[in-house]
């Protein structure tokens, strides 16, 4: 070229199309070069372009989820045609299994290794004894079927809780404001959450102040954290399923009515050795307390 680099923007539309069509950094860098940009420079304009395009599309993704979100009575993981895996705002999660009644989906992924790390390193710190909803009195009370410790992260707390926020948005279609704070657990050796349903039961005294901060919960995303060295497996008692508690893998679960014909008894089994991690996503029919 013989007039002098100049970045424009046909010139980031055509980075794009180049980067899209599959199209190298660096064969794309030694084009920019032939075309009079320095190396800096050529970074930069590269950086510029693609960083606004990933900004569109996590903008469109976002867009699309809320769209969906509208339309859907519970989330919902729309895995058809049993796809290998799905991309949700930021990252692509594998498909592991699908059920249908009651609807569960095993991803593989979701999240990477340094967020798990980086979670239970912001947690270890503030660990207190679990608690359960109190379904007679209101509020929550400690019970024997919750052996764990953990926290809660309301919702925004952190960048990197925002960033999985979004991200479970854009999996399950369901809006982010739907979403209780970001619950993780901790499970030592021989600790345990027996098995129970996430809904709660409305006709119990103390469901009504539960339910008036965004209605019943519709469904549940346990995301582990760690690879226990022996036990900790999710169960679904009813239907005879347990899922191995893998670091970065997460279950997904919905129930469309608070009520035992849903299938969704589950429970976390006993930690056989070494400690188990996982974060807890609970989502509601409506907007709740951050
Ligand atoms: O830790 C688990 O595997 C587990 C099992 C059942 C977590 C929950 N329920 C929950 O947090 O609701
Ligand atoms: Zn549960």
């Amino acid at each position: 070229m013989s007039t002098p680099a100049e970045d424009t923007p046909e010139l980031r539309q055509w980075i794009i199309r180049q980067t899209e069509a599959g199209r190298s950094p660096n064969d794309l860098l030694t084009e920019l070069a032939a075309r009079g940009f320095g190396e800096a420079k050529a970074v930069d304009v590269m950086t510029a372009a693609l960083q606004a395009r990933l900004e569109s599309v996590r903008a469109r993704n976002d867009v699309v989820a809320a769209e969906s979100a509208a339309s859907n009575t519970v989330p919902q993981s729309l895995v058809k045609d049993w796809p290998q895996s799905v991309y949700a705002f930021d990252r692509e999660a594998r498909v592991l299994f699908t059920i249908n009644e009651p609807r569960i989906v095993l991803f593989g992924g979701l999240l990477a290794n340094s967020e798990c790390d980086e979670l239970i390193a912001q947690t270890r710190r503030h660990l207190t004894d679990s608690n359960v909803i109190d379904v007679q009195g209101g509020g929550e009370q400690r019970h024997g079927d919750r052996t764990s410790t953990g926290t809660a992260f309301g919702r925004g707390a952190t960048p990197l809780i925002t960033r999985i926020e979004r991200r479970i948005a854009a999996l399950l279609h369901w809006p982010m404001e739907n979403g209780e704070a970001l619950q993780i657990l901790r499970y030592a050796v021989g600790q345990q959450y027996k098995p129970h349903y996430d809904y709660v039961d409305p006709n119990q005294p103390g469901a009504e102040p539960f339910l008036a901060r965004g209605g019943q919960r519709v469904g549940s995303l346990v995301m582990y954290l760690n690879t226990p060295k022996a036990g900790g497996a999710t169960n679904f008692p009813d239907i005879g399923l347990e899922i191995a508690a893998v670091k970065g893998n997460a279950v997904f679960f919905s129930y469309d009515r608070p009520h035992p014909s849903t299938k969704t008894l589950h429970g976390g089994m006993p930690v056989r050795a070494g400690e188990k991690w996982v974060a807890t996503k609970w989502l509601r029919v409506s907007r709740t307390d951050p």
